[in-house]
């Protein structure tokens, strides 16, 4: 059994599952999880603010129009999001000397100084993925909520990462049920202006083409425990470099201190996945055309 969120939608017995062969096909891969959104989840801090549910559906309309070329769509956000915004931002980058990976902190610089970034406005995707594309050839798309690990993880195989525009409810701007966009502005994108990081991204997105739904989930896992609540250690301290603790104040205190002691760090580099996994093919990207070329291994 493998979780709803892993599950092929249609799983056609002995067909390889469907994979994109070129980037334009990441307009098909769009399959969202409805869980966690505050129109179904009675424990989301919107679920009872119909003025907040209305905003987020304009704002996730924009993604489900959206088309591979079209230009990133520009989100003129409120007095109000611009106030959860300066919060989150305030809050979180006061800790972040202390609690994030120097990988993290020199990127988040490089976009404080080159990209906007700062505590007045919330970063335009559009502005943000040109700025990537530049350093470490990932790009942005919008998406409309928390997409499927098969969807999200294929975007990695073509360098794009798929970001939520939506902020998170004023009420709770600490934490958020699903990711927003201070989950993937602050808690994801530093690390994607880093040359190593992009590749194990690209990596994991590679890997994951073509899979069966069990090793989709061993992937989702992999990446759950590094990319989002990951932690290392830097000159004997315990640092975060997970976009889940990056993104959540309390994740980031109370983990950073725990884990530590249960020593559960996990970097990237310990870690031998793509060997594990089971194909009957093999596949070569091509960073000219961003398209794969898929060999068969017989
Ligand atoms: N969807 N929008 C969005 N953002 C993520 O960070 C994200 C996702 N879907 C799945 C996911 N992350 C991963 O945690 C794994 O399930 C692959
Ligand atoms: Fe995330």
């Amino acid at each position: 059994r493998v979780a709803d969120d892993v599950r092929t939608v249609q799983d056609e017995r002995g067909k390889l599952p469907w994979f994109p062969q070129k980037i334009s096909d990441l307009d098909k891969c769009n399959h969202l999880v409805t869980k966690y959104n505050p129109d179904l989840d009675r424990d989301h801090p919107g679920f009872s603010d119909p003025e907040y549910r209305k905003r987020r559906t304009v704002i996730t309309e924009l993604a489900f129009n959206y088309k591979h070329g079209d230009p990133l769509p520009y989100v003129d956000y409120t007095a109000g999001e611009l106030a959860t915004w300066k919060e989150v931002y305030r809050t979180l980058t006061a800790i972040y000397p202390s609690h994030a990976c120097t990988q993290f902190l020199e990127g988040l610089q490089q976009l404080e100084r080159e990209c906007g970034y700062g505590e007045d406005k919330i970063p335009q995707l559009r502005d943000v993925s040109a700025f990537l594309r530049g350093r470490t050839g990932f790009q942005l798309r919008p998406v409309a909520g928390l997409l499927s690990a098969r969807d999200f993880l294929a975007s990695l195989a073509f360098r794009v990462f798929q970001c939520t525009q939506y902020i998170r409810h004023s009420s709770a701007p600490m934490h958020s049920p699903e990711p927003d966009c201070c989950h993937e502005l602050l808690g994801h994108i530093p690390m994607f202006t880093n040359t190593e990081f992009a590749q194990f991204s690209q990596e994991i997105g590679l890997a994951s083409l073509g899979a069966s739904d069990e090793d989709i989930e061993k992937l989702a896992t992999l990446y759950w425990f590094t990319v989002e609540f990951g932690l290392c250690e830097q000159n004997g301290a315990v640092k975060a470099y997970g976009a889940g603790l990056l993104s959540s104040y309390g994740e980031l205190l109370v983990r950073a201190n725990t884990l530590h002691m249960l020593g559960t760090l996990i970097t990237p580099t310990h870690v031998q996945f793509s060997s594990t996994i089971q194909k009957a093919f093999s596949i070569r990207y091509d960073p000219y055309t961003c398209s794969l070329e898929v060999l068969d291994d017989v």
